[in-house]
């Protein structure tokens, strides 16, 4: 018998972004994986966590301001060619915050209005799902990356519910 091993794995993690309209906050990376680009803030869940909890926790370490209330706004999946390791990211939209955005190891906040968004130094989906955030929708996609993270695949959806 034939068996074929799944050998592809999920990682959760987080992604939030301030919006204040007309402005959103980003922070530019600092260090390690997406270093030099402008994005929301967060990472990984931890074993045990609430997927909002690490939102929150996230928000607090990168860019030391507290966010109460988060609306998911979208969910996407992200693979890379030749890595088995899917990394399934949850996306937030936090309006109010408590604290003053401040630079951290990790990450230099700064606020964008949303025509001066830095898509170029950005991840390269960013530019298709942003403006479905900035508007109030709520999506659900799949990206395949390859070579110098070339977007080989792209699936996006406008859904009703998460
Ligand atoms: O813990 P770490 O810094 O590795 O977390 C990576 C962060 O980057 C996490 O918030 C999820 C987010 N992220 C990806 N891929 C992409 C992407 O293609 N676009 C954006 N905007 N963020 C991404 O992991």
């Amino acid at each position: 018998m034939n068996i074929r091993k799944d050998t592809t794995s999920k990682r959760q993690m987080t992604l939030c972004i301030v919006h204040q309209h007309p402005r959103v906050l980003l922070g530019m990376k600092k260090n390690g994986f997406g270093k030099g680009r402008w994005n929301g803030f967060g990472g990984k869940v931890k074993a045990g966590e609430a997927i909002e909890d690490a939102a929150k926790r996230e928000v607090l370490e990168e860019a030391g301001i507290m966010v109460d209330h988060l609306e998911k706004m979208g969910v996407i999946d992200f693979e890379f060619k030749g890595n088995p390791e899917i990394l399934e990211v949850h996306i937030f939209k936090a309006i109010d915050f408590t604290g003053e955005p401040k630079e951290s190891d990790e990450m230099k906040p700064q606020w964008f209005n949303i025509d001066e968004i830095p898509f170029k130094e950005m991840w390269p989906d960013d530019i298709f799902w942003i403006p479905l955030f900035l508007k109030g929708e709520k999506f659900k996609g799949k990206f395949l990356f390859g070579e110098a993270d070339v977007i080989l695949e792209k699936e996006l959806k406008v859904v009703g519910e998460l």
